[in-house]
């Protein structure tokens, strides 16, 4: 049997150097013909891995790298004629087909850009504490799960992998990248957001919130990374949507809600990795991506 993964997941590509590797998701550099990696593309791999409680598990979802890499097609395609995207070609190397594309290298802001349409996690817990988000006020009242009066810009440091993002103002954006770039970054993201939003609404999905990365050319925004994926967003059934409790995760449901049962055998606080997802809590888990991106494009996967 050949090997094709090194430990940690990450591909040998011929013709291609790894340039960066995150938890889920590779970066490789096309070698020019000289052999040195290109200033201009990149080749952005989505694998099957998951993760979940801050571990990235053993088990793979087969084809989640495909479903999401798709997805993230389908909107850079929806929002086109609101701001310019990093792809440049599907053309890639047959053993990542699929869940790869080819991208322009881009100046990344240095900025998490984070929009917020409904309150949870730590957008809630920040509110919670002070009554606002990043700098942004909101009005009394709200819990978890309560939909934002309109979609709000509440940005975080990129850390690195292992590390916690950490809440940044719109005033430390401002002073990182320019008072124009914060400005249109925090417009982007929100509009992003909203429109996502009256997409999937005909779809009964709700985006309670998302993370999107821009690069600059030019001066001017150019959307880079993934857009509104199961894990960059949190997706919520809107039948089920309530306020005043938590919501279940459209797609990680059946793996944190077996991951902490006692049938798993694993404490999420004992540091300890957690173990191999059974096979069933896999297929549902996978049927979930399937159906997230079904609902959403209206196409049906594969
Ligand atoms: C880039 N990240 C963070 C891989 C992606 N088009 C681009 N040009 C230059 N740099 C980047 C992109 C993009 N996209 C983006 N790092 C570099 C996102 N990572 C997270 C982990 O997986």
């Amino acid at each position: 049997m050949t090997q094709d993964t090194a430990p940690g997941g990450a591909l040998d590509l011929p013709g291609y150097a790894r340039v960066y590797s995150g938890k889920v998701r590779e970066l490789y550099a096309p070698l020019d013909a000289d052999g040195t990696p290109s200033h201009e593309l990149l080749l952005l791999v989505a694998s099957d891995r998951i993760s979940a409680y801050d571990h990235v598990l053993d088990s793979v979802i087969p084809d989640k790298g495909r479903i999401l890499t798709q997805l993230s097609l389908w909107w850079f395609e929806q929002f086109a004629s609101l701001v310019p995207n990093h792809v440049v070609s599907v053309d890639v190397p047959p053993q990542v087909e699929g869940r790869a594309i080819l991208v322009r290298r881009l100046q990344m802001l240095p900025v998490e850009c984070i929009g917020r349409a409904y309150l949870t996690g730590s957008g809630l817990a920040e509110y919670r504490e002070s009554g606002s988000v990043c700098g942004v006020n909101l009005p009394e009242g709200l819990t978890e799960a309560s939909p934002l009066p309109e979609p709000i810009f509440t940005p975080t440091t990129k850390a690195p992998v292992g590390e916690h993002d950490q809440p940044m103002t719109f005033a430390q954006v401002e002073a990182e990248v320019g008072p124009e770039l914060a400005a249109a970054a925090r417009d982007m993201t929100t509009r992003i957001l909203t429109r996502g939003n009256e997409i999937a609404a005909e779809r009964g999905i709700l985006i309670a919130d998302t993370k999107v990365e821009f690069g600059v050319r030019d001066s001017r925004l150019v959307l880079a990374d993934e857009v509104l994926t199961p894990d960059s967003s949190r997706f919520w059934r809107a039948a089920e949507h309530e306020v005043g409790r938590p919501q279940t995760s459209y797609d990680k449901q059946y793996v944190r809600d077996w991951l902490t049962s006692p049938e798993s055998g694993w404490d999420r606080h004992s540091g300890d990795a957690p173990p191999a997802l059974p096979q069933d809590v896999v297929r549902a888990t996978r049927d979930t991506y399937v159906a997230a991106y079904e609902s959403i494009t209206g196409r049906a996967f594969d």
